[in-house]
Formats: C-alpha cells, sequence, structure tokens
C-alpha cells in the first residue's frame, strides 16, 4: 500500500512539472526594444505564438537569421511603436539590429506538448 502511495505522489509531481512547463511557453512575449539591447533578450513562446516587439528611445530594426518559418524582417521604428510577429513552426529564430549588431536576441518556439488538445 505505502508503495502505491508513493506512485502515486510522484504522478502528482510530474503532473505539476508539465503544468509549469506549459505557462513558461506563453503565447505572447513582449521585447523592449530599447538603447542598445532587447529585454528580455531570449524569450520563449508556444508554437504559434506571437512576439510584441515595443521600441522605446531611438531608431532601430530587427532583421531574422535565415532560416524556414522565420517572420518578416521589421523595418527601422521609431520610439514609441509596437509592431508583432507571429511565429506558426517550432524552432530557434536568432536576430539582430542591422543598426547596431551587437544588439542580438533568440525567440524559441516550442513545439507542442503532446496530449494537450489547447
Ligand atoms: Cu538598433
Amino acid at each position: 500500500m505505502r508503495v502505491l502511495f508513493r506512485a502515486l505522489i510522484v504522478l502528482v509531481a510530474a503532473g505539476c512539472n508539465k503544468a509549469v512547463t506549459e505557462t513558461e511557453a506563453a503565447a505572447l512575449r513582449v521585447v523592449t526594444v530599447e538603447a542598445n539591447a532587447f529585454s528580455p533578450n531570449d524569450v520563449t513562446i508556444r508554437e504559434g505564438g506571437t512576439v510584441r516587439f515595443s521600441f522605446q528611445g531611438t531608431a532601430h530594426n530587427i532583421i531574422f537569421t535565415e532560416q524556414p518559418g522565420r517572420p518578416e524582417n521589421i523595418e527601422t521604428l521609431l520610439a514609441n511603436t509596437v509592431e508583432e510577429r507571429d511565429f506558426p513552426v517550432a524552432g530557434t529564430f536568432s536576430y539582430t539590429c542591422g543598426d547596431h549588431r551587437n544588439m542580438t536576441g533568440t525567440v524559441t518556439v516550442a513545439p507542442p506538448v503532446p496530449g494537450d488538445d489547447s
């Protein structure tokens, strides 16, 4: 009986870990574009999710590394502008500001969790 009880605890704990992972892979993340960094410069979203780039300060742009499934680049935008990009394909997508090559960021798009229909 005690062994069965322990097995139940392990199952419940595993269920909790899965829930945390799904929460971290959000449908929408906001990246602030400011002088001279993307903040945060590493975000994770679920497949089909959206990243909202909020431009602050001086003009910047976003150039994604060439690869299948990457979104369209964002041309140079001034402060107080918001631009969104959807990521329908799982993978890791790097980007940089063409005007400030030291500004770099990464969007990790997590594949769907098996058995999760939401
Ligand atoms: Cu820039």
